[in-house]
């Protein structure tokens, strides 16, 4: 039997036109219409179970789409809205979009062929392919487009409360590892951390990471760091990419928090694995996963969501690799 992805391959048009063919609910030019219905006819196309339930409006699934699976932040957030989004009524279609533009656009077709009712898409690499999408679709991290609510946490203090911890340490001679320049939230991040130490007249060494972390990325990453035995405290800009800075400096034969003091960002279970325990900045995981559920449900539900823009607070979480040490 026929599907959709047979249809609009043979047909040369997206899937998203497709199913909008079918449903009958959007904007779908007379050239598309006409070759569809040939590839129909050609196809002898009837929609079955799988096809109906696609478009069915109130499906009860939610795409979730998140950046890199191999992180844990994201693999703490994920569980917290699949749990949330569960006892909500609805189920999750996860989709890992590995920050690649192609990857996020063909999902976003997918999604809207299996007709979910609703969308998030974290840390988005897109931004014209949301512009005709009648789904609720709520955006963590990166903005998409003015109509589309944005969650994130508050980067920019939380890139100046670790500033100021580090300086409080007695770190002078200090390295930010910044997030790679199409993360909004480590820019953001990266600013605070900055205006913080221009305030104190503190100059900072900056190296950039080009992911947060892959594993192939890591060697390349790690060769970047020129000159690690000259700093006394390094920021780096999330807490997966700080472990592999940390196992680097280990290696070296520097001794953390004696020699240099490391403090990362999330608060996520890999810092209280490492060794020394990781200090950080906390992002409230639950607390933006059950948001971010919340508000597409409210979305879902046709309610009208005001605010466009929300910044959650992040803090400090002091462990072993800021310790003062004394002799
Ligand atoms: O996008 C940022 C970078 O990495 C995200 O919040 C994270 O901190 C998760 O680890």
């Amino acid at each position: 039997m026929s599907n959709i992805r047979e249809i609009a391959k043979k047909a040369g048009i997206s899937i998203a036109t497709v199913s909008r063919y079918l449903n009958d609910n959007g904007y779908v030019s007379e050239e598309a219409r006409k070759k569809i219905q040939v590839v129909i006819e050609e196809l002898n196309y009837t929609p079955n179970a799988l096809a109906r339930a696609m478009f069915t409006k109130n499906s009860k699934t939610i795409g979730l789409m998140i950046p890199n699976i191999s992180n844990p932040f994201f693999n703490q957030m994920a569980a917290i809205i699949e749990d949330y989004a569960k006892n909500m009524g609805y189920t999750i279609f996860l989709c890992n979009t590995d920050d690649d533009k192609e990857k996020e656009k063909n999902y976003l077709e997918v999604l809207q062929s299996h007709r979910v009712a609703g969308i998030i898409a974290s840390r988005s690499q897109c931004k014209e392919e949301y512009v005709n999408i009648d789904i609720p679709v709520i955006a963590f991290e990166n903005h998409i487009l003015d109509n589309i609510i944005t969650i994130s946490s508050d980067n920019y203090n939380g890139g100046k409360i670790a500033f100021e911890h580090l300086y409080q340490r007695g770190c002078r001679k200090i390295l930010h590892i910044k997030g790679p320049q199409c993360f909004e939230a480590t820019e953001l991040r990266y600013t605070g951390f900055l205006d913080a130490a221009k305030a104190k007249n503190i100059k900072i060494d900056i190296v950039e990471f080009q992911s947060d972390f892959q594993v192939k990325m890591l060697e390349v990453d790690k060769k970047s760091i020129k000159n690690i035995r000259d700093y006394d405290g390094i920021f780096v800009f999330n807490d997966i990419a700080a472990a592999t800075v940390m196992r680097f400096i280990k290696k070296s034969g520097i001794q953390i928090p004696q020699e240099v003091k490391i403090i990362g960002f999330d608060n996520s279970f890999i810092g209280e694995l490492l060794y020394p325990s990781l200090t950080t900045i906390s992002q409230p995981i639950e607390k933006l996963g059950t948001m971010i559920v919340q508000l597409l449900i409210k979305l879902i539900n046709g309610e009208e969501v005001l605010i466009k823009d929300y910044i959650i607070e992040t803090q400090l979480i002091e462990r072993e690799t800021t310790k003062v040490f004394k002799l």
